[in-house]
């Protein structure tokens, strides 16, 4: 099975992983789950995550062809939108993500935003395959976080979004809004019937209690063995159980407000008001 060229950029302010994955033969590559960043005191967004992994793009001669998101983060801001307007990479995201803006658009009655996803290229259906030069992407349909959670599987490698974590630290949060603990329990299962030696790549890292270095790379047979939420032998219902006691626990994400409003418009930011200024909304009470 071939293996693809990956280069991982962890955002120290998110724990969030982004990837550059390419295409040795051909020097193609897609952009994983880019970050834009976001200082929520001042507003201001900045675009030094997403120049550093440009640097790297045009330092190793490499064509970005997609920007694939695992999900509608709601952690960070994507960089996607602004990753299109400087390459011209299309970005692709899972089908469901039209759930997640019906949702999200109603409760920050965003009236201007459209909920059939055109803000993105490409809604991939599960199943579906796209080029990555002479390598194929397979993106395989993972809810359970959110609605639209997709995996993307490229030869030996697969980039699991958030469902698991790294082994010592389990899954993630099921309590977003369209967020389900059985689902997830499903799509993990379905990534960890994946062959053993199939190298998992996570989306973020919170430094398990007593690791002293962040990581975000496994594989499947590491995650059947040892993740402490979904080794082999839980069952569903003790997942269940686990999950839902544990996100009883979670304070929501710092940036959840600004992320998602930016996120389900692809990362764009809302259109100026006649003032010239672009605005997000605070629901009160209401999350
Ligand atoms: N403290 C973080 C929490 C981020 C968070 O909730 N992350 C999600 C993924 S978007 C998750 O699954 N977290 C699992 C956990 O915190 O145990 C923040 O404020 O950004
Ligand atoms: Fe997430």
């Amino acid at each position: 099975m071939t293996s693809p060229q990956i280069r991982s950029f962890f955002d120290t302010a998110t724990h969030s992983v982004s990837y550059v994955v390419s295409d040795p033969a051909t020097n193609a590559c897609v952009i994983i789950d880019p970050v834009l960043d976001y200082d929520a005191v001042s507003g201001r967004t900045s675009r030094r995550s997403l120049d550093s992994l440009l640097a790297f793009i045009r330092a190793e001669g490499l064509t970005p062809h997609w920007c694939l998101e695992t999900h509608a983060h709601a952690d960070h801001v994507s960089a996607g939108h602004a990753l299109r307007q400087e390459t011209g990479a299309k970005i692709g995201i899972g089908a469901k993500i039209v759930d997640v803006q019906k949702t999200f658009g109603a409760l920050f009655n965003m009236k201007d935003l459209a909920t059939d996803g055109r803000q993105f290229d490409r809604l991939f259906a599960d199943g579906e395959e796209i080029a990555l030069g002479t390598l194929k992407i397979r993106v395989i349909h993972t809810p359970g976080h959110t609605p639209a959670c997709v995996t993307y599987l490229i030869g030996d490698t697969a980039f699991i979004g958030d469902t698991m974590f790294m082994p010592d630290y389990g899954s993630a949060r099921a309590d977003f809004p369209g967020g389900n603990a059985i689902a997830l329990y499903k799509s993990v299962r379905k990534i960890l019937a994946l062959p053993g030696n199939t190298r998992i790549f996570c989306c973020h890292d919170y430094k398990a209690p007593g690791r002293d270095k962040y990581a975000w790379e496994t594989t499947v047979a590491q995650q059947r063995r040892a993740n402490l939420h979904v080794r082999d032998g839980v069952s569903e219902d003790e997942f269940v159980a686990m999950r839902t006691a544990r996100d009883k626990t979670l304070n929501m994400p710092a940036l959840l407000i600004p992320a998602i409003q930016l996120n389900i418009r692809a990362g764009a930011l809302p259109p100026v008001e006649d003032n010239g200024i672009a605005y997000v909304k605070v629901p009160l009470n209401a999350i």
